[in-house]
């Protein structure tokens, strides 16, 4: 049995995704774990990488950070789910006391917040600016009550994951889930801050377009559920 799957979405990472999995590896060491890449057909040596350190890959050609989380997640095998980046920005320490507390508290979801505790000379101005729009904005729509609505380490049952309706392939995938989690009557989730550190390797990240996306996608699931993107 696999009691835990970590599921790390990866485009062109190979400054980082050999250590993000080597440190896993360490951290994971009392779980039964499967480290899952969905790689979106880098063009460096992230896939190379990824397999010779252990992990399995699948790949996903179809674009989106979203699109990969869909496919990662059914390919999943894990009572449990857990995700990052593959940057080296998450702190995968946190993991096994998240699980206990998960498991002693029966919880269901839980999400990092990257930003109650931020030192902010790990992310930009501008970055810091677009999360908080798009929180404060995500919790006057939905009314729930975030501090990071962007955060990308979260860990789950996978079990819930028949009860969410995960309609973004794109950035805004992220505030889906936590919407989904956090209004959902019989799941029960928590937010919980962590540290977070500086990215190692080019930003993806198109800052005003995807911000812009993110904010359109909050008020689309809002306004016109059947529709959003
Ligand atoms: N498979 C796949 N992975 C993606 C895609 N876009 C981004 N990723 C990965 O998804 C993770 C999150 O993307 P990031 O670029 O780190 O986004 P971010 O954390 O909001 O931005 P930064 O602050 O620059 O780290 C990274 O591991 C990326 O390599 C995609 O289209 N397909
Ligand atoms: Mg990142």
């Amino acid at each position: 049995m696999t009691e835990l799957s970590v599921v790390i979405p990866t485009l062109n990472e190979e400054l980082s995704i050999g250590e993000v999995i080597d440190s896993l590896h360490k951290v994971l060491k009392n779980f039964e774990y499967e480290i899952l890449i969905v790689d979106g057909l880098s063009t460096d040596k992230t896939v190379k990488i990824s397999k010779s350190k252990g992990a399995k890959v699948v790949m996903e050609k179809r674009k989106g950070y979203g699109r990969a989380y869909k496919t990662g997640f059914k390919t999943a095998k894990g009572e449990l789910i857990a995700t990052m980046d593959g940057d080296l920005t998450y702190p995968d320490e946190v993991i096994p006391d998240l699980i206990k507390r998960l498991r002693k508290e029966k919880l269901d979801f839980i999400t990092c917040d990257r930003l109650s505790q931020l030192d902010k000379s790990v992310m930009s101005k501008k970055h810091r600016l677009g999360n908080w729009i798009l929180t404060k904005t995500g919790n006057v729509l939905f009314r729930i009550k975030l501090a990071d609505n962007q955060s990308g380490m979260w860990i789950f049952r996978r079990a819930i994951l028949k009860k969410l309706n995960l309609t973004s392939d794109g950035m805004g995938f992220s505030e889906e889930i936590k919407i989904e989690t956090f209004r959902h009557k019989d799941i029960k989730a928590i937010e919980v801050a962590v540290p977070y550190r500086m990215r190692v390797g080019e930003v993806k990240l198109d800052t005003w377009g995807d911000g812009w996306n993110n904010l359109k996608f909050l008020f689309r699931k809002r306004f016109r559920s059947e529709k959003a993107q």
